[in-house]
């Protein structure tokens, strides 16, 4: 499907690049709109596959392109207060040719976090295509001010889209690097993951030979009725040539048969694994609303029976009634992979962790608030009889 694309702070913008990184080395054309939104100038400068026209410098006004410094509160004001330079840029966008938003953001930080929910509510407001978030979760040892960020913002920002897709830093940390230098690969993971979900949707039926195509309507299907989503992928290299000539020159009479149980499992087995391996957001999968598969690769590794099988087994995992399945024939790849979006999952611990955090916090600044009042009215009391009134 044809997406819109709006990254917001910098990882929001280093995911987008990516993208469009990944749509030009794939040809999957996903992305038709791309547009970076930050107050941090340098950021978007250091961008390189998003037009110059399509990087929109918010807040200048009050952080003179300096970013906001991980406050996400500022960071909502000035996206509230500049939302007409970052309208002016979607503006140029056919938007009768999208089929939806995808609004990118780190929820730890403070641009992002603030501004992405600002903007989805906004584009919620103006236009009737369907508003998705791709909220990135900070990882535990960033600090409490990451933590609390994402707390606050993720409460606003799954209220404010459609669907919010979910990937945690934290799940996905690598033990003895940077983070930094690791975000590459992690970046690497998200944009795989979602690139194939969404590429699956712009196959046009029968342009492959595929058995049963993935439309861009099962996508959106599975993604409606809101809540959070979280993504597992699991893949298999397979040898495209060789074989088919080894099999041909032995003349293998119960080649095809054979293959064809092979493929049936190879399809099975990618589907317990990608369900059961590291999801984007780690959680139960049972208890999950609905979700969809997708089984791409070259087509002579697909076929129907193993994805109603893949199909079937998830039914059984997550409960679900409303689990879709199809593929995605991509003949030039040497990969079997196998993507599953679990839409409206209930049972994610980061999650619940996160609310209580912000719970915390709310009841911390009632606590403070009731504290300060008291000080203040002990302060009047005491001072009542030995001081005169200032005013
Ligand atoms: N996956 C991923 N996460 C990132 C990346 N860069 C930053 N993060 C995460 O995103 C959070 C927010 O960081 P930024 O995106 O830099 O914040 P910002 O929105 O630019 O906000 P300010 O810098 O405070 O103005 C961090 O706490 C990290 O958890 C990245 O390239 N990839
Ligand atoms: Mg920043």
């Amino acid at each position: 499907m044809k997406l819109a694309m709006i990254g917001f702070g910098q990882a929001g913008g280093k995911i987008l690049d990516k993208f469009l990184e990944y749509d030009r080395r794939t040809g999957s054309e996903i992305v038709r709109a791309a547009v970076a939104v930050n107050s941090a100038k340098a950021d978007l400068m250091g961008l390189e596959n998003i037009p110059e026209e399509n990087r929109v410098l918010i807040g200048q006004a009050r952080v003179k392109g300096h970013g906001v410094g991980a406050d996400n509160e500022l960071g909502a004001e000035i996206a509230e207060e500049d939302i007409d330079e970052v309208q002016g840029a979607i503006d140029s966008i056919p938007v009768h040719e999208v089929d939806a938003f995808l609004v990118i953001a780190g929820l730890g930080g403070g641009t992002g976090s603030g501004g992405a929910p600002v903007l989805s509510k906004h584009l919620k407001r103006i236009y009737t295509e369907p508003v998705y978030g791709l909220g990135v979760l900070p990882s535990q040892d960033e600090g409490g001010i990451y933590t609390l960020n994402a707390a606050r913002s993720f409460q606003t920002f799954v209220r404010e889209v459609d669907n919010l897709m979910v990937f945690d830093n934290d799940a996905w940390r690598q033990t003895g690097e940077s983070m930094e230098g690791g975000y590459d690969e992690i970046n690497d993971e998200i944009v795989r993951r979602f690139g194939i979900m969404f590429g699956a949707g712009e196959i046009e039926p029968g342009s492959e030979v595929g058995e049963s195509v993935v439309d861009s309507s099962e996508i959106i299907n599975t993604l409606s009725g809101g809540g959070v989503s979280t993504i597992g992928y699991a893949a298999e290299e397979v040898e495209t040539e060789e074989k088919g000539l080894l099999s041909r020159f032995t003349g293998d009479e119960d080649g095809s048969d054979m293959d064809a149980a092979n493929t049936t499992n190879r399809i099975t087995s990618l589907v317990r694994k990608a369900a059961l391996g590291r999801l984007t957001l780690p959680c139960e999968i049972d208890g999950t609303e609905r979700a969809l598969l997708v089984m791409s690769g070259p087509p002579k590794f697909l076929n129907r029976k193993g994805i109603e099988r893949g199909r079937k087994w998830l039914e059984e995992q997550t409960g679900s009634m409303e689990v879709r399945g199809g593929d995605y024939p991509v003949s030039e790849s040497s990969f079997v992979a196998s993507v599953i979006l679990l839409s409206g999952v209930t049972d994610v611990p980061r999650i619940k962790e996160l609310q209580q955090v912000a719970i915390e916090a709310q009841d911390n600044i009632e606590e403070i608030r009731e504290q300060s009042e008291e000080n203040l009215h002990g302060l009047v009391e005491d001072d009542e009889d030995e001081l005169e009134p200032l005013f």
